[in-house]
């Protein structure tokens, strides 16, 4: 024996669960260093599951960004608790991520009374420690392990990188051992349009208020490449002729912006210049309709 340790490689599924907003998707960019997931400080930002790999010589840790749990008010809501609570089934390690500005809140202890039943292992992630000093912070991490017997308490910003680094050892260490799950060039199972489609989207809920968050969808219809560039065809989706006049503003000036905004994303994403084609329509109500969700994807 030379003493040196041998490591099994190990490999597995984690998820971040938490209240919408609590930085779940920036936390999960943040971990696989590329945008995957798009974020904004709306609420229920997230409706897919979307899965980034992060891939290191001894391990792979699949995570699956999922919508934030909340109090169902549509059937969209409820498809998307669905998804949230289908995925804990499903992963190994779990990290209840709770903001470091805001207080410990009743929804937080709804969501970790329900981890308690699960298999996986439960750990709490104190999110956004950027926006808190260190009294506060301390605080916060006291408060946070009086919720539950958490495996791990681990504050992190995905927006200095503090920590981030240490989470994922972390969570690695709560996977099994096992062979590569993925192959090695792999970010994401997501497919291309679906990256498109939520790239347009984020760009389309920046500036816009109230209830028009939740009521705007896009769908990439077609995907052309035309020599060195990508002819991308869009419709942007919204329930009211009133929120359709809010989206495309002034002369259409505003959705303009979302266009341009969103193009040079998508330019990011894929590598080539775009050419990028907006619609916006109405689908009444789609939120609450069976046969519309079935439509835009869900
Ligand atoms: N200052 C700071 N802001 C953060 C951090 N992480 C996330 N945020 C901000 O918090 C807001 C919500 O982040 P998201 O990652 O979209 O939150 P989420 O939990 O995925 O939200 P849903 O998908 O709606 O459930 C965004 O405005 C982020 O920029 C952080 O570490 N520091
Ligand atoms: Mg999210």
């Amino acid at each position: 024996m030379t003493g040196v340790e041998q490591r099994p490689y190990r490999a597995g599924f984690g998820c971040f669960v938490g209240r919408p907003n609590a930085g779940k998707s920036t936390l999960t960019n943040a971990i696989v260093g590329t945008k995957i997931a798009i974020t904004s400080n709306k609420p229920q930002t997230t409706r897919h599951v979307i899965r980034a790999v992060l891939h290191r010589p001894d391990s792979q840790l699949v995570l699956v960004d999922t919508p934030g749990l909340h109090r169902p008010r549509t059937l969209l809501g409820e498809r998307l608790n669905d998804l949230v609570r289908t995925t804990w089934t499903e992963v190994d390690v779990i990290g209840l991520c709770i903001p470091a500005d805001e207080p410990v809140g009743r929804g937080d202890r709804f969501i970790s009374g329900e981890l308690s039943e699960l298999k996986a292992t439960v750990l709490a992630v104190v999110t956004k420690t950027d926006l808190v000093d260190k009294r506060r912070l301390a605080e916060q991490l006291l408060a946070v392990s009086e919720l539950a017997d958490f495996a791990a308490v681990v504050p992190v910003s995905a927006v200095s990188g503090h920590q981030v680094d240490t989470l994922v050892d972390v969570m690695t260490g709560y996977l099994p051992p096992s062979p590569q799950l993925y192959p090695d060039d792999m970010l994401t199972d997501e497919p291309e349009q679906v990256l498109v489609a939520e790239l347009i989207r984020e760009a389309a809920l920046e500036g816009v208020r109230d209830e028009l968050p939740h009521s705007i969808a896009v769908v990439v219809e077609e995907m052309i490449p035309e020599g060195q560039l990508m002819k991308i065809y869009a419709d942007v989706y919204v329930e009211r002729p009133s929120q359709k006049a809010i989206v495309l503003g002034h002369r259409a000036s505003r959705l303009k912006e979302v266009g341009t905004t969103a193009r040079k994303q998508i330019e990011e994403l894929l590598g080539t210049r775009v050419y990028l084609d907006l619609h916006v329509r109405v689908a009444k109500e789609w939120q609450r309709d069976p046969k519309q969700l079935r439509k835009l994807g869900f």
